[in-house]
């Protein structure tokens, strides 16, 4: 709410004296907030006229990886190497019960290097929840944290874990919606980028 209400006055300054917002011209708070008499629009998280608003969709190749709700089918991010540039994947949750696994794979040569496994998402809608898991898929290593990575408009929120690269290369991730904040389930949905670096070990 606070980060739409900034935004919106900043969007008037540009537009000049008029201090009135053109609808779907900045994004919806958390969980769907969106001040006076406008709606969030689940179709791109801006707040529009109410009957404007369009229903959530998977963005264009993000859901390009389903399915993938078990390690056995994990989509995988490939990491080339420590350092290397950080290779990122778009993905979707278009419903409180999907689940993705991603499979973030290092080169066994980068093996106890520090491993950077960063998830943004959007802040209007369920938080994405982010767990390393053990390599068969069994339990849970590590969750990851509110990291600050979101920087420009403020639409985004985001998680961070930093881990190190395993024996064997890979590190086995888990992606599912947080439904302690979905809205009563009105918000039980999300886009999101998943990102991973490795750099030199120390
Ligand atoms: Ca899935």
């Amino acid at each position: 709410m606070v980060r739409a209400a900034v935004i919106a006055s900043a969007l008037a300054v540009i537009a000049g004296c008029d201090p009135e917002i053109v609808s779907g011209s900045y994004f919806c708070g958390p969980q769907m907030s969106c001040p006076g008499d406008e709606v969030c629009s689940p179709a791109d998280g801006t707040c529009v006229r109410p009957s404007l608003a369009e229903p959530f969709m998977c963005e264009a190749g993000s859901d390009g990886g389903e399915p993938n709700e078990d390690p056995a089918t994990a989509t995988t991010l490939s990491v080339a190497g420590c350092p290397a540039g950080q290779v990122e994947r778009i993905g979707c949750l278009p419903s409180g019960i999907d689940v993705d696994w991603v499979r973030v794979t290092s080169p066994v040569s980068c093996a106890g290097a520090p491993l950077s496994i960063d998830t943004r998402y959007s802040v209007a809608f369920a938080p994405a929840i982010v767990e390393l898991y053990t390599a068969d898929g069994a339990s849970v290593v590590a969750t990851a944290a509110p990291c600050d990575i979101t920087g420009g408009i403020g639409d985004k929120d985001a998680v961070c874990l930093d881990t190190t690269v395993p024996a064997d290369g890979v590190s086995l991730v888990r992606v599912t919606l947080d439904h302690e904040l979905d809205c009563d389930g009105a918000c039980n949905f999300m886009h999101y980028q998943v990102a991973a670096m490795a750099t030199a070990a120390p």
